[in-house]
């Protein structure tokens, strides 16, 4: 019983959420940032754990290498709004992490992010993914993790998806909340999915810029090759295998690490309208995507 209950999806503050990531919403609201904290802010299956484990090696993987073999990912990079009982919230991890800078994951949509972040003028990397891929990785994670709504078949996803009767809500009004927050608050760093699939080394390049960060050429290249899909893929420390909520015989979390996949996916029918909709709803934003490399 329990399982359905933390399933079901509600309108929370005008987004579809799920009590996973609402049930700690006042300690979450009234977390406390820091200066030096990092904020990796994205809409589900963005690429989220990438960028968390490429940050995480660039900090941390040289002075702590027993944390990359002992710590699950989502330990290290805590993940902000998760509560589930039998689990510690993502807020107490995230308040008990002993690292410097913290790593903080959200997939909150801009306007539900605690006030705290802004006023420290905490460091945000956001990670943008085209929306078609977007919608086919996240049908197939709601298919194998416990803690979502069923999806119901490709096509009922795929209408709920451009509904945004998903869990974090419309996927258009997400993006375009992150990407417009850079107008007025620079310390945002925008990163595509698409730019990590083509040069992996370029986009790290980029990440340390913006971070201040200075790699020698050995430290980036070992990091290119440890967040690779494959190797990622093989990492328990990363690929979620620690995750009792996840069957992974179902749909690995590492699943297909592709752009391009939804020409697997979607029928010319459903690309159709998709397009459509998709004009309609992106119409005033610069926000701009590739759906192919
Ligand atoms: S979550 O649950 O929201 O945190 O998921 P998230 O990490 O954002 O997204 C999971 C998708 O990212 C893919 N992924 C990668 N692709 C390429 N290279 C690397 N290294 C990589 N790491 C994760 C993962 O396979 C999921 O995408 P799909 O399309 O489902 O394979």
């Amino acid at each position: 019983m329990e399982v359905i209950h933390q399933r079901t999806m509600f309108d929370f503050h005008g987004v579809s959420m799920s009590k996973c990531f609402t049930d700690n919403w006042d300690e979450v609201q009234n977390f406390k940032a820091r200066p030096d904290d990092i904020l990796i802010a994205t809409y589900p299956k963005a690429g989220t754990t990438w960028v968390s484990y490429t940050l995480d090696l660039l900090y941390f993987g040289q002075t702590c290498p027993e944390r990359q073999a002992s710590i699950p990912i989502d330990e290290r990079v805590p993940f902000l709004e998760f509560s589930k009982p039998s689990v510690p919230a993502g807020k107490y991890l995230a308040d008990r992490l002993p690292t410097t800078p913290r790593l903080i994951k959200t997939h909150l949509p801009l306007q539900f992010v605690p006030k705290s972040f802004w006023e420290q003028n905490v460091r945000v990397v956001n990670v943008f993914r085209n929306a078609k891929d977007n919608a086919v990785s996240y049908y197939h994670f709601c298919r194998m993790s416990s803690g979502m709504p069923e999806p119901g078949d490709w096509n009922t996803f795929l209408q709920n998806f451009m509904e945004g009767k998903v869990v974090y809500g419309s996927w258009h009004d997400h993006v375009n909340g992150w990407w417009e927050k850079k107008q007025t608050y620079p310390k945002i760093h925008h990163m595509f999915y698409e730019d990590l699939i083509e040069d992996t080394g370029r986009e790290i390049d980029r990440l340390c810029s913006f971070l201040g960060l200075t790699p020698s050429a050995e430290e980036k290249e070992r990091i290119v090759n440890e967040v690779n899909f494959d190797n990622m893929k093989q990492n328990p420390m990363v690929n979620y295998s620690t995750m009792q909520s996840m069957d992974q015989k179902v749909s690995p979390f590492m699943r297909k690490g592709k752009v391009g996949d939804w020409k697997n996916h979607f029928t010319v029918a459903q690309d159709e309208k998709f397009d459509e909709d998709y004009k309609q709803k992106m119409k005033n934003s610069t926000l701009q995507f590739r759906s192919e490399v």
